[in-house]
Formats: C-alpha cells, structure tokens, sequence
C-alpha cells in the first residue's frame, strides 16, 4: 500500500550502522568507540524506531487524505513482550541489521536479550490484543489501540523455597526507546463533584462541575505490518497533575502539600490490576477505567471533529470496540459529549452510540462479569451515573410495552442489580448499547446463548456472533522460530504464508517426505537444545534433549486444572518407581515443563505452585528415575519466555475443565511451531480438533455439554484409585509440607472436585500414555 515515496533513511547495513553510531553518539551519549550490549540494544532500537516514525508518518497522511471508518480498539491491558526483534522483522530489515552489528562486534540476538518485556497485560485477553494489533497493521487497516500506560505492568514473579512472591516491574527505570511522548497531546480528565441543573437558552441542561482534574498525556507506540508500510498506532495514556487542578493551598502557604497532592494524581496510571478474575470494585481500578476511556474518546472526538462539522457520519466514520467491559464506560462518555456538550437530542444520540460500539467477550460464567456499585459509580461520576440510570429506565419501558417480560425477567436483564448493595452490571450496559457482541470461539458463543446471556440472546439474536481468536505468525513463528521458518518457506517456495497463514497447508503434500521430516526435526532439537541450556540456567537441572518436552504454561487457575497435570506426573514418578528395574527401559523419557503466574490473592494456585515445586524437587533427586522423569517450574513466565519455550516443545497441555476455557490462544501458538497437543474439547481447541482430526492431537475427558450432569451426580461418583492414591500421596506429606497442601487436596476430594479432576483422570492417563507411543514412533520415522 501507499504509493508515497520511499522514506529518506535506507535500510542498508552500512546505512544502519551508521544511524545506530549517530544514536550511540548523540541520543544515548556514550563514545562511538566504546560502548556495551544495553547501550548498542537502545542505539538499535532508536535506528529502528525512526524508521517505524518515517512510515508511521506515511500512514497517518495517507489516512487523513483517504478519510476511512476508523477502527478504535479499546483494550485496559496489552501484552506486548519486547519490540527490537518483533519491529526488525516486520519491517524486513532483520538480516541488515545483524550485519551492520556484526561489524561493530555484536551480535543482534545478544541485544534482542537487553529489552524488558513490556507486561501490560494479565494473560490471554491482554496477548491477543497485542496480537491483534499486529494482524491489523499487517492487513493494512486504518486502525488504532488505546490503552493506559501502566508505571509498574504484571508483577515479577519471584520463586522462594517453592513459594511465589511478587515483586515490582520496573519496566521503565531504564527508559522506553520504543515509545514517543507527546507531551502537546493531552486531555484533561475529570472525576467527582456533582451535577447541576442549568437554564441554557431557555432548556434545562444538566452541567456537570467536577471536583478533581487530572491530565492524560500520550504515549505513542508504532505498531508495523509486515510486508506492508502501515504502520498503525498504540497510544498509550499517562496520568499527570493537572495544570488547573486546585492550588488553594499555594495561599494558605502549604506548598509542599499542594505539590504532593498533586503528584498523587499519577497514582491512576501506576500499577496493573493483577488479577484476571474477579471484580472488586476498587475506586482505583474504576479511577483507571474511567482515566483511560475519556483521554481516548476526547481523542477520537477530536480527530473526528477535525475534518467533520456535525456528527451526521459519526458511526460511519468511527469504530469503537471493547475488549471485554473493562472500556465499556465509553459508551457512556460519548453519549454524555453527544447530549450534554453537542446538544443532541437524546434518541438521536443513542442511535449514533449503538452504531458506533461493538463489544468482544471473554468471559464464560456470569461469576466472571464485571460489577461496579452503583455508590461507587456516582461519586466518581456522578453524571454518567445518571445516564446509564436513564439507558436502563427506558430499556426497561421498552421491555415491558413491547414484549411484556414479567418482573423476575426484567430483573435478569437490568443493566442496575438491585439487592443490598446496588451493582452496575457492566455487560448488561454493553449489550443493551452496542450493535455487535462477539464471542471468541464457536463454544463460547454456544454457552453465552445458552447460560450467561441467554435472554439476551433471544432478544437480539442477530447482535450475537462469534470470532474464534487466533494468533500470529509474525511474533510466534518468525520472531521466535526464524529457522522453522525458512524450512517452510523453501518447502512451500513461497513466503506468502507470512501474510496468508491458511497457505501453510500446502505444506501437507511433503507431510510423509522423510526429507522434510528430517530437517523439521533437526530444527526442533536445535529449538529444544536452547530451552535445555535455558532451564539449567534457571533451575541447575540437567534435562537431556532426547526426551520429550511436554509444556503447559499459562496463568494458574484451578479451571485451567494445573494439579491434573501434575497429579499425572505423581501417578507417573509412582509407577516408575514401583516397576521393575528391567521394565524401565521401556518408559518413554519425558521432561515436564510448567510456568505461569497465580494472582497474588488466589491462595489455591499459590499452593499449586507450591506443589509443583515440591514434587520437582523429590523427583528430580531420586536416583531411581534419572532422565526418565524431570520437572521444572519455568519462574516468571512472560511473553519472551514464552517465545522461548514453545518452540522447544514437543507436546503442550491444554486441560481446561470443558465449558470454562472460552477460547485459549497458546494452543494456536504451539500448533505453529510443530508441537503436538493434548488437550480437553473446550473453547477453540473444538475448532482445532476439526481442522487437524482427532487422530493428529490428544483429546480427553469430558465434553461441554457432559459437564453439567457430571456436576449433579458427583457426590455419588466414585474417583478411580489411581487418583485417589496420588491424591493420598500428597495428603500423607510424601513430597513434605502435609498440613499446607491439605486444603489443596480437599478441592478435589469429598464431595468437592469442582473441576472434575477425579473424573477425567483416567482418560487423561490414557491420553498420555497415547502421547507417549506416538513420541516413540517419531523416532522411528513413523509420526
Ligand atoms: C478485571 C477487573 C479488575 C482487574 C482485572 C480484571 C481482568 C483482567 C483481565 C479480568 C479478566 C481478564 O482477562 C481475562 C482473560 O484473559 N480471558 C481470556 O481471554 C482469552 C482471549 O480471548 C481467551 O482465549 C481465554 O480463554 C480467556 O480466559
């Protein structure tokens, strides 16, 4: 796209190396002559980023000339990992700049290293934002993301005696080459006070006189396409005492506190919410939702307004969509301009609103929906309070004059939960007020329909559809897995599944060619070398590369059932044990690889954790089972560990109870990179089982629609005796710590065992055992 002229900067090795001299020299201010890996790393990285400027640039001419519907994705969290390699690839220059580096006696790999993830973001919700971001570069959309540039992203995990502790991420104590701030874009965010009712040219006008100000200011972060100039846009919003904020004080002679006060102000933007779980209406985090929802609609208002003189072509000019409810007061923000500021009519309003918003979904259970107090809400915004008051008033009349619903029904449906304390039922608020609601996987929308939105979905079916997630290939193949990647250029001829990833299936007429097999074979023991030197590194354990890697890491949750996996690995050490010398060799060795973090207030996982720690460290000491068993807890998990690892993997574990995952996107990311999978029929992997067959992966335990009837009949279920022997293992304090781990195993046992691990065990077994043969026929040619 974009037939502009070329940029002034070239991309030549000689060209960039002397760009990353001049930043050495004059933006870094260290001696040409003498220099370290960290200072190269930023030196690099402001070559580049002045590249991605040039073609940001391009885009935003050739947009603002073009005129198109713009597509704004709102998003609280963005997982974003690091950007030197990432930026590099998409914009071609990955191979100039190793040898312009090479020549100065670095290596690009060594200084891809020296970058921090960027960790705003908690798990799936916020990488698919981030991958997301890419995919609409890369396709040429006229798009941009907004979200909060958090001070401090997710909590580093530190792994002390096996427990998890969180530490600070100072993410930005060393500086951010790979932002821009605009210090002349910022917005000025209101909150508290009240709202008057004035006279305005003979109409009653509500006027809201609010009590405190802050200052959003903007942070820019160019997003490139690959094979393509679009290069779109992540601005992010930093709060900052207001320039007109209250300076009484400077009267009555308390300047220090005057100017401390105002410093709190940057309190809304400066720490990430850790927990992807649960809603527990903290005026902070709604301080945070609100901060960020009115900085980036007085953007796009702007914008819009810049080359539009009424809102006529509003909705055909501008796209707002929620990642999940987190932005959803923007709905609320824009009917408030639009009727307060703009003097438009109400009804005329609320047209444009729905036009404008659409709404993704992420949740699967109505616990997992998000909820403000109503008293809460009104303090903070007294205004907006009084909108959605008047939303749900008049979805209400609407409800009972047209169809009649009794009160139990309306009761459901009410965008305010009565009861002791009053909620705002943030979903509720998207539905009613956006055109689309989007599920993220075929189940998903299945179980929305049926469960959680259920009358909705009557109501309006037409609003409700799915979008099965994906992931992409740019970052998760050809970022993290370059030499894979050049085998199935050459095998394909072709790099256009670079942009086309559904090309990748010419790849199946060479699928039985031993030729290929070899070399993809030869790219994994490579890729699982590095995570072997990576893990000694970590942990001082010597796995060997001849076993198999088997993964699972992602955050720890009891739905995403972590203790099934390592109860199958106790049931494993149990019965290596107990064989006979003789009968070991037949074991099919296997290195067990777990990572993730637990939400610093979800005692359960921090005890999962725990155990895997403790059972690691018996295992991995028993001379009995040598290479024949490892485990290893991976700390920190993040986005560039993740690049790490999944290459080197030869099987990832996707064990979600059936009906909690509501999509799951590592799966994908594994698929790309040539690792079998094991996993339950939930969220996409339903989806995947139908693309690749059931007879190319290892599907077990129940099914979405068995669960609910599994659940009834538990207390008369009877957990296999393999189970119940791992279970009593760790209750009888066989990998120590008997009294902590108690209430762990009392989640499983007793009646309790919400998650079925008792029920699904055996066939996970089996499904293991099948992982297993399938390994050995590998090396025997046969896979
Ligand atoms: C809410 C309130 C306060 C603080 C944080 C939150 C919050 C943050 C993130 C709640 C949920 C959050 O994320 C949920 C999430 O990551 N869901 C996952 O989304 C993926 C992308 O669609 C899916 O693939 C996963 O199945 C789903 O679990």
């Amino acid at each position: 796209m974009f037939g502009l002229m070329d940029g002034f900067l070239k991309n030549d090795p000689w060209s960039l190396q002397k760009d990353v001299l001049h930043h050495v020299e004059y933006t870094v201010a260290r001696s040409r002559f003498s220099f370290d890996d960290f200072e190269a790393y930023l030196a690099l990285s402001y070559a580049i980023r002045d590249r991605l400027i040039e073609r940001w640039h391009d885009t935003q001419v050739y947009f603002k000339r073009k005129d198109p519907k713009r597509l704004y994705f709102l998003s609280l969290e963005f997982l974003m990992g690091r950007s030197l390699s990432n930026s590099a690839v998409n914009l071609g220059i990955k191979d100039q700049c190793s040898d312009a580096l090479n020549q100065l006696g670095f290596e690009f790999e060594q200084l891809v290293e020296q970058e921090g993830d960027a960790a705003l973001g908690n798990g799936g919700l916020a990488r698919l934002s981030a991958c997301q971001m890419d995919s609409l570069a890369t396709l040429d959309f006229p798009a941009w993301g907004y979200g909060l540039r958090y001070q401090f992203g997710l909590f580093r995990q530190v792994i002390l005696d096996g427990f998890q502790h969180e530490q600070p991420d100072y993410w930005l104590n060393f500086g951010n080459p790979w932002e821009i701030e605009r210090i002349h874009v910022s917005y000025a965010v209101k909150f508290y006070g009240a709202v008057e009712e004035v006279l305005l040219n003979g109409v009653n006008c509500k006027v809201w006189i609010p009590g405190e100000t802050v200052e959003a200011v903007a942070y820019d972060n160019p997003i490139p396409g690959y094979g393509t100039k679009n290069t779109i846009n992540l601005r992010l919003w930093a709060a900052k005492p207001s320039g007109e904020g209250d300076m009484e004080s400077y009267n009555t002679g308390d300047y220090i506190n005057a100017v401390v006060n105002r410093q709190r102000a940057e309190t809304i933007s400066s720490v990430l919410y850790p927990d992807d779980r649960s809603y527990q209406g903290k005026e902070l985090r709604l301080k945070q939702q609100y901060f960020f929802v009115s900085a980036s609609v007085q953007d796009i208002m702007r914008r819009y307004t810049d080359s539009h003189s009424n809102f006529d072509e509003f909705s055909n000019k501008v796209a707002l969509q929620l990642n999940d409810t987190h932005p959803s007061l923007a709905i609320i923000e824009v009917m408030r301009i639009l009727v307060d500021e703009e003097n438009i009519e109400w009804n005329r309003a609320w047209s444009i609103v729905c036009d404008s918003f659409s709404f993704t979904t992420h949740t699967v259970s109505s616990e997992g929906l998000e909820k403000i107090p109503a008293d809460l809400l009104g303090s903070l915004l007294p205004r907006h309070l009084e909108i959605i008051n008047e939303i749900n008033f008049l979805f209400m009349e609407e409800l009972k004059k047209k169809l009649g619903l009794n009160y139990s029904q309306l009761s459901q449906m009410s965008i305010v939960e009565e009861g002791a304390v009053k909620n705002i039922r943030m979903a509720n608020l998207s539905i009613v007020c956006c055109h689309a609601v989007n599920g993220v996987s075929r189940v998903h929308l299945e179980l929305l329909k049926k469960r959680v939105f259920k009358d909705f979905c009557k109501l309006w079916p037409q609003k409700f559809q799915y979008k099965t997630n994906g992931a992409t290939q740019r970052r998760w193949m050809l970022v993290s897995n370059p030499n894979l990647c050049s085998l199935i250029s050459e095998w394909l001829g072709t790099k256009a599944w670079i942009r086309d990833v559904d090309l990748m299936i010419g790849l199946k007429e060479f699928a039985s060619n031993t030729d290929m097999q070899h070399e993809w074979r030869m790219v994994k023991r490579v890729n699982k070398m590095r995570l072997a030197e990576y893990i000694e590194a970590i942990s001082g354990v010597k796995v060997s590369v001849d076993a198999m890697f088997d993964v699972q890491i992602k955050r720890i949750h009891e739905y995403k059932r972590q203790l099934l996996n390592l109860f199958g690995i106790i049931h494993r050490y149990d019965c290596i044990k107990n064989m006979e010398k003789s009968d070991r060799m037949k074991v099919v060795p296997r290195v067990c690889i777990v990572g993730g973090k637990a939400a610093p207030g979800y005692e359960i996982a921090k005890k999962i954790i725990k155990l895997c720690h403790a059972v690691a460290e018996t295992i991995n000491n028993d001379p009995d089972v040598g290479d024949l068993l490892k485990l290893v807890f991976i700390p920190d998990y993040n986005v560039s560990v993740a690049e790490l690892v999944i290459p080197g993997s030869d099987l990832s574990q996707h064990l979600s109870t059936a009906g909690h995952e509501a999509s799951g996107t590592g799966s994908m990311k594994f698929l790309m990179n040539g690792c079998l999978l094991l996993a339950t029929s939930d969220g996409s992997t339903i989806e995947i089982i139908e693309e690749i067959g059931n007879d190319n992966m290892f599907v077990f335990g129940a099914k979405v629609d068995e669960v609910p009837a599994l659940r009834e009949m538990k207390s008369s279920l009877k957990a296999p005796l393999q189970f119940a022997r791992v279970v009593r293992m760790v209750r009888d304090g066989y990998f120590g710590h008997k009294d902590y781990f108690e209430s762990l195993c009392n989640t499983v046992e007793n009646g309790g065992d919400f998650y079925l691990l008792g029920n699904d065990f055996m066939s996970y077994l089996e499904a293991q055992a099948a992982a297993d043969k399938t390994f050995v026929d590998q090396e025997n040619g046969h896979a």
